[in-house]
């Protein structure tokens, strides 16, 4: 019984460990701020990401939400860019799949347009 009890508990553990984001960054604008986070660690080719959208410290209801991710030229090399249209999974939370082709720094825009006001952009990168 008591080994049950412990197997238990370190399955529920592992599984709680699991659960966490390999990947965590906060991105912020003025008025809005998103965490970004994703199951697996960032790495060259196709990532989710989840962004948890906050605008004035509040779930923006009804908001539409978009993320670029883009490079620069670099010396033999064409600019690169991968924009998705995020799904919406309901009480400010998004998920977005993105291309990031190389390996390097990549910018990321997320472009936030809220039901109402202003479209809200907010500005950060991401390492790979
Ligand atoms: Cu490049």
């Amino acid at each position: 019984m008591k080994r049950l009890l412990i197997l238990i508990a370190t399955l529920f553990l592992s599984t709680t460990l699991l659960q966490a984001a390999a990947f965590e960054k906060i991105a912020k604008s003025r008025s809005a701020k998103v965490l970004v986070s994703s199951d697996k660690p960032l790495h060259v080719g196709s990532n989710t990401l989840y962004l948890d959208i906050k605008v004035k410290n509040t779930v923006p209801e009804g908001a539409k939400v978009a993320v670029k991710v883009f490079m620069p030229a670099m010396p033999g090399m064409p600019a690169m860019e991968s924009r998705a249209d995020a799904e919406s999974l309901g009480n400010g939370r998004y998920k977005a799949t993105v291309n990031t082709a190389m390996g390097g720094t990549w910018q990321m825009h997320i472009f936030i347009t809220p039901n109402t006001g202003k479209k809200i952009r907010v500005k950060s990168s991401v390492n790979l």
